[in-house]
């Protein structure tokens, strides 16, 4: 089993408050993709206030990112969204789908936490098209093919019954979701056994699809947030076919140790490139980003060969 199956990028952090040209607290859990050859980081930043805003960050590398000069979405001031975002909006997820792209992001209000999505061609004007769950759920990632003309997420509720765990949704059109299944749950003294919830949105590989996820253990010292993947299957994602064991990714260089909320690496985003390998991206104790490398074939082999119950 390799020893190192994140390569951590040696220039980390690769964006960090100070790099930002309007005031921010933190550059953290950005969703990336790809636009017309180059690298769109769309980060969550916290204001002074402990309120988040999104903001875009361009490179031609994966790894040297450049801030715009403007935040690139700050909470909705009119119509239905004002309400649901009053407190903020936080890590963003990107899905490139039928020529658009597709931003999940999670709405804060006095209503509790519910999931936004809007959507771009461009990167230079964004609509906002639904708030597409009800109250306590976050995390929401959309697979990047529609499977039998219905799109289809990961996402993950809140209950205080079972721990929390990662469930499916469809939809026709993006606005209604439904059949919703549970797939994956923390396992009980395990890494991941307070909770589970999706990470990147999922990378077609040619033995299904690749999910890296986050999970959460309890500790005397407050909580560790770690990255784990697992394999879903090519033509039914409701299906898992494999989950790594052990994590893939855990905090341990001084800015995922130290930062706004210590011990946390979180993805929203990962980039396959054309060589087999991922860009994987990930905020650093709350506070900054960093990337890595992956081969995608090793991840593949750690969800099938060193795997554990999905449920
Ligand atoms: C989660 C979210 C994430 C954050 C993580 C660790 O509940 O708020 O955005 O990275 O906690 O603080």
């Amino acid at each position: 089993m390799p020893d190192n199956i994140i390569k951590r990028y040696e220039g980390n952090p690769i964006l960090t408050p100070p790099d930002i040209p309007y005031a921010v607290e933190t550059v953290h859990n950005a969703g990336v993709t790809k636009h017309d050859g180059k690298y769109i980081m769309l980060f969550r930043a916290h204001r002074a206030t402990g309120r988040s805003i999104l903001g875009l960050a361009v490179s031609d590398d994966g790894y040297h990112f450049t801030p715009q000069p403007q935040p690139f979405m700050l909470p909705a001031t009119k119509g239905v969204f004002a309400e649901y975002e009053a407190f903020g909006v936080e890590d963003p997820r990107i899905t490139f789908l039928d020529g658009e792209y597709l931003i999940t992001y999670s709405a804060y209000s006095q209503h509790g936490v519910r999931i936004g999505l809007a959507r771009t061609r461009d990167w230079q004007t964004v609509e906002r098209v639904a708030l597409i769950s009800q109250a306590d759920m976050r995390n929401v990632v959309i697979f990047p093919q529609k499977f039998d003309g219905r799109y289809v997420r990961l996402d993950r509720p809140h209950s205080e019954i079972s721990p929390w765990a990662i469930w499916i949704n469809y939809s026709p059109d993006l606005v209604y979701w439904g059949d919703s299944r549970i797939v994956m749950k923390p396992v009980q003294y395990h890494w991941d056994e307070m909770k589970i919830g999706p990470g990147a949105p999922p990378i077609r590989t040619a033995r299904g699809w690749l999910h890296i996820y986050h999970g959460v253990f309890p500790t005397m010292d407050g909580s560790i947030y770690r990255l784990g993947v697992a394999l879903h299957d090519l033509h039914d994602p409701a299906k898992i076919i494999g989950v790594c064991d052990r994590w893939i990714l855990q905090p341990e260089t001084a800015c995922e140790v130290t930062g706004y909320v210590h011990n946390v690496v979180f993805t929203c985003g990962a980039v396959p490139e054309n060589d087999g390998t991922l860009k994987l991206y990930w905020g650093g104790a709350d506070k900054v980003m960093n990337v890595g490398t992956a081969n995608l074939d090793e991840l593949v082999d750690l969800c099938l060969h060193d795997g554990r119950p999905a449920l």
